[in-house]
C-alpha cells in the first residue's frame, strides 16, 4: 500500500480570524480523519517520512520539544476555553495549530508509555500501572521490545534531555535496578521524578541523571524557594543552554513532562492569590462559560449538549475550601506556562524557535480522586507522625503521600479544614472541579469516554507549520507523537534495537495534518481498568467497566449522551470484533488482571 496523499476539503478553520465553523464543514472533518482505508496498523512502515515534509527543502532537521502536563481536563487553558491564564500555550497556538481531537490514555503510566514509544502501552509492557501482574504486557516496566523516541532520534543525531516525571518503571529503589531510567532509554541527560505523584516542595524520586537528590542537596539547582514546576522549566531551559554551549550544531529533543496539576494542590501563594475569589461562582457558572466558549472558538460543535453537572454549589457546605481548591490548581497550571514561556523566551534567545517543533499536551482528564478531602484524614495523617525532626539536606523524602511529614519536620494534613496550596497540605480537587475540567465532556481520568481521554495538543512550528492559529479536527492519538518525531526528523524506526526485535510502531505521523492533509489510520483504541473503547470513522464504542458497550456518533455527539447500540447493533458487532482482534494483539488481559498462576 502506497502512502498516497488524499485531498480533502476544510480541515481547519480560522480560530485568529474569529471565524465560527460551519456545521456542514465541521462535522465532514470530524469524519474524515480516521477514513477507513483498509490498512491494518503496522502496515505501513514506507509512510514514515514518506509524507511531504511539512517545510520540504529546509536545510537542518527540526528540534523538538514534547511538553506535557498531568490530570488537566480538555477546557483548562485558555486556548481551549478555559479561565485559566495561560498566555504562553495561548501564544503557541495563535501561532501554531490546535487539534480538536487528540487523545491520551485516560491514566499517567499508560500515556506515558504510549507516548515514549509510539506503539499502546500493553505492546510497550505498561498495560496497567507500575506493578507486575506475571504478563509481558503488564510487566510494569518499559519492555525490552519497544524503542523510546530518544532512542529513535538520537540514532539520528539529536541530543536528548529529559525533564519531569518519568513513571514508567517498576524499580524506584535506590539501588535496584535502573535498566528502565530516563539515561538507559536514551536520554543524555535527565532530572526529575522517577514515580508519579507527590510533594512539589519535596518530590519522592527527585533524581538527577541516575542519582536521587533532595531539593537541599543538588549542586547544580539552588532556587531561594524551591518549588517542582518552577524546577522543571528552569532544568529544561538549562539544558537546552548547555545543548547550545556544547553540541551548537546538533538538534535536540526534549520531553518535558510535568506534574501540574496533578493532587496534590500545591502552589506558591502570590501565584495563588491572583485567583482569589476567582471561583467563588461555583463549578456550573465556569463550566456553561467554558462551553460557550469553546463552542464561539470552533473546538466543540454547536449541536453538542453539555454532558450532566456534577455538583450542586449551593449544597456545597465548604465553599471557601471548595473555591481554594480550584485557586491552587488555577495557581498551579498558570505556574507551568511562565515556565513554558521562560523555555520559548530561550529557544528565542538563541534564535532556533523557527525550527523547533513544540508539542503541548496532557496525560489524561480532569482528576477525580479525592485524594486529601475526607473529614478524618488527620486522624490517620497527623498522629501517625512521631518523629517531628526537620530532615537532614540529604535525607530523601520516602513518601509519595501522606502519612509523611515537611522537610522542617511537620505532618502534612488534609481535609476540609486546611488550605491547600502550602508544603504541609495534600488535597486533591475533587470529582466536581474535575467535570469543569473536562467541559463539555463525560467522566474523568481512569475512564475512555472522552472526559479521561480527550486532550489539548497544541503544535507550533513556524518552519514547518503554515497553519498559524488554526483548529485540526483530524483524531489523534499520543503514539502519533513518535511516528512524528521520526517523521519530521528523517529518522529511523529500527526493526532491532541492542539486539532486541522491536515491534512495528502503531502511530501515524501527524506532519501530513501540518499542512492540512489527510492522517490516515484504521482506527484508534483504548483500554484502561477493563474500560474499553474504539474509535473509527465517526463511531465510538465504548463500555466503563462491568457495564456494557455503547455505540456513538462523534459528529452529532461527542459528548456521548445519545447511545445508539440499541439502534445498530450490527455496527456494535462489526466495531466489537476489531477491538477484540486489537485486545488479542496487543495482550489486553481481562479486569482485574489476574496473575497467570491464578487463572
Ligand atoms: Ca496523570
Amino acid at each position: 500500500m502506497s502512502c498516497r496523499e488524499v485531498k480533502t476539503k476544510t480541515m481547519e478553520e480560522t480560530a485568529a480570524t474569529k471565524k465560527i465553523i460551519d456545521r456542514r464543514q465541521f462535522i465532514k472533518a470530524l469524519g474524515l480523519g480516521v477514513a477507513s482505508l483498509g490498512l491494518a496498523p503496522g502496515a505501513m512502515p514506507g509512510c514514515l517520512g514518506a509524507s511531504q515534509p511539512p517545510a520540504a527543502g529546509r536545510k537542518a532537521k527540526p528540534s523538538i520539544i514534547v511538553i506535557m502536563s498531568d490530570d488537566m481536563g480538555f477546557s483548562d487553558i485558555g486556548c481551549y476555553g478555559g479561565d485559566i491564564h495561560t498566555p504562553n500555550l495561548d501564544k503557541l497556538a495563535a501561532s501554531g495549530l490546535r487539534f480538536t481531537q487528540f487523545y491520551n490514555t485516560a491514566r499517567c503510566c499508560p500515556t506515558r508509555a504510549a507516548l515514549l514509544t509510539g506503539l499502546y502501552q500493553h505492546q510497550a509492557g505498561i498495560g496497567h500501572m507500575t506493578g507486575d501482574s506475571g504478563y509481558d504486557s503488564y510487566r510494569g516496566d518499559l519492555s525490552g521490545n519497544c524503542v523510546t523516541i530518544a532512542e529513535a532520534l538520537k540514532q539520528a543525531g539529536y541530543g536528548t534531555y529529559m525533564v519531569g516525571k518519568w513513571h514508567v518503571t517498576k524499580h524506584t529503589a535506590k539501588d535496584g535496578p535502573k535498566d528502565n531510567w530516563p539515561l538507559q532509554r536514551g536520554f543524555d541527560k535527565f532530572y526529575g521524578t522517577i514515580t508519579g505523584a507527590g510533594s512539589f516542595y519535596d518530590p519522592t524520586t527527585l533524581c538527577r541523571d541516575n542519582t536521587y537528590i533532595t531539593p537541599e542537596n543538588d549542586p547544580e539547582y539552588k532556587p531561594e524557594i524551591f518549588y517542582y514546576t518552577d524546577a522543571i522549566s528552569d532544568n529544561a531551559s538549562g539544558f537546552i543552554k548547555d545543548h547550545r554551549q556544547h553540541s551548537p550544531d546538533k538538534p535536540f529533543f526534549v520531553y518535558i513532562a510535568y506534574t501540574a496539576a496533578h493532587w496534590p494542590m500545591h502552589a506558591l501563594e502570590e501565584d495563588i492569590a491572583k485567583y482569589k475569589g476567582k471561583y467563588d461562582k461555583g463549578y456550573e457558572y465556569y463550566r456553561l462559560q467554558r462551553f460557550e466558549r469553546a463552542k464561539k472558538m470552533g473546538l466543540v460543535s454547536k449541536d453538542w449538549q453539555l454532558s450532566p453537572q456534577a455538583g450542586d454549589w449551593d449544597e456545597v457546605k465548604n465553599k471557601e475550601w471548595e473555591a481554594r481548591c480550584m485557586e491552587v490548581y488555577a495557581a498551579m497550571v498558570e505556574s507551568m506556562d511562565r515556565g513554558i514561556g521562560r523555555i520559548v523566551a530561550e529557544l528565542k534567545r538563541q534564535g532556533v524557535l523557527d525550527n523547533t517543533l513544540i508539542l503541548f499536551l496532557q496525560d489524561n482528564g480532569g482528576c477525580a480522586e479525592g485524594m486529601g478531602r475526607g473529614p478524618d484524614v488527620n486522624g490517620k495523617w497527623v498522629d501517625a507522625i512521631k518523629d517531628r525532626t526537620p530532615m537532614s539536606r540529604d535525607e530523601l523524602q520516602p513518601q509519595i503521600w501522606p502519612p509523611m511529614k515537611t522537610r522542617d519536620g511537620r505532618p502534612v494534613r488534609g481535609g476540609p479544614d486546611v488550605m491547600p496550596g502550602p508544603a504541609d497540605t495534600y488535597i486533591g480537587y475533587g470529582r466536581n472541579w474535575a467535570n469543569v475540567s473536562n467541559t463539555p465532556f463525560r467522566e474523568y481520568k481512569h475512564w475512555v469516554h472522552e472526559g479521561g481521554i480527550s486532550t489539548p495538543l497544541i503544535a507550533h512550528w513556524p518552519a514547518g507549520i503554515k497553519a498559524s492559529g488554526k483548529l485540526c479536527h483530524q483524531p489523534g492519538h499520543l503514539i502519533d507523537i513518535m511516528a512524528t518525531c521520526v517523521d519530521v526528523a528523517a529518522a529511523r524506526y529500527p526493526a532491532e534495537y541492542n539486539g532486541n526485535k522491536i515491534t512495528p510502531l502503531e502511530g501515524r505521523s501527524l506532519a501530513p495534518a501540518f499542512n492540512n492533509r489527510l492522517i490516515e489510520r484504521e482506527a484508534i483504541y483504548w483500554e484502561h481498568e477493563g474500560n474499553r473503547a474504539m474509535r473509527k470513522g465517526k463511531w465510538k464504542l465504548v463500555s466503563k467497566h462491568p457495564g456494557g458497550w455503547e455505540l456513538y456518533d462523534m459528529e452529532a455527539d461527542r459528548t456521548e449522551l445519545n447511545d445508539l447500540a440499541q439502534k445498530y447493533p450490527q455496527k456494535v458487532e462489526e466495531l466489537k470484533a476489531l477491538y477484540e482482534a486489537w485486545a488479542e494483539r496487543c495482550g489486553v488481559q481481562p479486569w482485574p488482571v489476574k496473575k497467570p498462576k491464578e487463572k
